[in-house]
């Protein structure tokens, strides 16, 4: 969040800035008083008990003080709501012209991106990874789709939460082209810490290229290793919880393979996306995932080499 690289991100920079200067003020203005204090206490030995007969006294002194720092300190606080507020507007005030709709839901423990502009012809889903073009407002509708997680890319906006049975909005911008790290920001089960989300912020035209590609349906596998590795992902229970399209394989309860080998990481930034990785991660996600929403799925290594020869063509 010290590096914004987008209107909102700068916005909050701006106002973290305000707050932790203000609060570090007063805690060296208090620590300045004490010290005062304590030079004007008298070192030497008391010649005489103390004269304790006007302690039951009022005191002006230490009341004007008092009185003076509670002020103080509720202007202050004051002043830090009303900057806050107008940082809320400043935020919210982004221009949504020509703007690119996501859909952003939160699973146990990924998460899924529609893409939802034009015709629905042109909507596509992708999983993890998002791209977006730089210096073009995005709006997320945000979802869930089990329990409440939270989404926060800091070097772009600030958190929001994604609660089931509700939609959120969080509108960003990235002015920068760059990847900008994204992480669940609510404590959501197990593999909480493991639920990582890329936006890739890219230049207009790479982006509409990658879009387009996104679009298209899986392309057909060009060798028999990896038509085998197709069959094997259609017939072995791979296909009850992943889509890939242009197939029969059309679940919704795993991240959508269609373009699964043009993703850099694997399951919500556990893993690079390599062949070993790929491999090792199909012959068991619990090892690298402990308690993933994927089982282990029993493979010969021949069968297990083909299947991950097929979803290395799905670029
Ligand atoms: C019971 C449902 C289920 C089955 C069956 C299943 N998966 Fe998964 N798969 C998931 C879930 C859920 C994830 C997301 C895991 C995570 O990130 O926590 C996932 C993640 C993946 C990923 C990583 C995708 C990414 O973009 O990060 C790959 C690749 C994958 N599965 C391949 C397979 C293959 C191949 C099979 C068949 C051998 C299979 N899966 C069987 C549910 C399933
Ligand atoms: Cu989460």
């Amino acid at each position: 969040m010290f590096e914004p690289a987008g209107p909102q991100a700068h916005l909050i920079l701006q106002l973290w800035h305000l707050i932790a200067w203000t609060c570090a003020g007063v805690f060296a203005a208090i620590l300045l008083v004490l010290v005062a204090i304590l030079l004007r206490t008298p070192r030497a030995p008391m010649p005489a008990a103390p004269d304790l007969s006007t302690t039951d006294k009022a005191e002006p002194g230490p009341r004007r003080s008092v009185a003076t720092a509670v002020v103080a300190s509720a202007l202050l606080l004051l002043a830090l709501v009303v900057a806050s507020v107008f940082t809320d507007r400043a935020v919210a005030r982004m221009s949504l012209v020509d703007a690119v709709n996501i859909e952003l839901t939160g699973h146990q423990w990924w998460w899924s991106a529609r893409y939802i502009n034009g015709p629905v012809s042109d909507t596509f889903t992708t999983a993890n990874e998002v791209h977006i073009p730089v210096g073009r407002p995005v709006i997320f509708t945000l979802k869930a789709d089990d329990v409440i997680h939270s989404i926060w890319v800091p070097r772009l906006a600030g958190k929001k939460d994604l609660i089931p049975g509700r939609t959120a909005s969080l509108q960003l911008r990235a002015d920068e082209p760059g990847v900008y790290q994204g992480r669940c920001a609510e404590f959501c089960g197990l593999e909480h810490a493991f639920m990582g989300l890329q936006i890739v912020a890219d230049p207009a035209d790479r982006y509409e290229a990658w879009a387009a590609a996104q679009r298209r349906p899986a392309s057909e596998p060009a060798d028999a290793q990896a038509l085998r590795g197709r069959e094997l992902f259609l017939s072995q229970s791979c296909a009850m919880c992943h889509a890939v399209q242009g197939t029969t394989a059309g679940a919704q309860h795993g991240p959508d393979l269609t373009h699964v080998a043009g993703r850099r990481e694997l399951a919500a930034g556990t893993l690079p996306n390599t062949r070993e990785n790929l491999q090792a991660w199909i012959a068991d996600p619990q090892k690298h995932k402990p308690g993933t929403n994927m089982p282990s799925t029993p493979l010969s290594q021949a069968d297990l080499s083909a299947l991950v020869t097929y979803l290395e063509t799905l670029k």
